[in-house]
């Protein structure tokens, strides 16, 4: 993949980063040209997964690899939560969307998710460990949360300051 390929991320606060994405009708050219350069920008920033909310795309549509040697990509479409685990379980999270923050979030550990892969075949995912929760960390970005709003408004609140001094910092 060369430099092209990628897409730019939106950054916390972005109000962009709250729009709810819309179900994708059709797994055609255009949806299949997105992907490559989703799994780019994702391998790029050594994210674990994106969603296309992040790339200011507001379609049901998440690339993930959670594997150590990156070479595992999956791409998920339409994803529906079909169970989640009554058991959760606390863990550290980042977000590239939210550069250099990391905090504890609560999870279910365990889920099944049914979703179209890349070739538009409907799959469903028996998830535990971090694929789980890198699941639902996507999952919540298509419905327009950040994990950041799980936190305590004090949190968030510096967070956000902090976000907005680097991001007028970096244009300086
Ligand atoms: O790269 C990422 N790492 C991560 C670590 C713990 C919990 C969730 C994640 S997802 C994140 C990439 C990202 O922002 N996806 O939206
Ligand atoms: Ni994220």
């Amino acid at each position: 993949m060369t430099d092209t390929d990628r897409l730019p991320i939106l950054r916390y606060p972005d109000p962009r980063l709250h729009k709810v994405a819309q179900p994708i009708a059709a797994v055609d050219e255009r949806v299949r040209a997105i992907v490559p350069r989703m799994l780019a920008t994702m391998y790029a920033a050594q994210g674990i997964g994106l969603a296309a909310t992040q790339v200011d795309i507001h379609e049901r549509l998440i690339v993930i690899d959670v594997s150590e040697e990156r070479d595992q990509p999956l791409v998920l479409i339409n994803p529906e939560l079909e169970w989640a685990s009554p058991e959760k379980r606390k863990g550290e999270e980042g977000c590239l969307s939210v550069p250099g923050i990391y905090d504890g979030v609560e999870r279910s550990v365990a889920v099944r998710v049914r979703a179209l892969d890349g070739e538009g075949v409907s799959r469903v995912i028996e998830a535990e460990g971090l694929l789980a929760v890198c699941i639902q960390h996507e999952m919540d970005h298509l419905m327009g949360k950040v994990f950041v709003e799980y936190l305590s408004p004090l949190k968030r609140d510096r967070i956000k300051t902090k976000l907005v001094k680097a991001e007028r910092a970096a244009h300086a």
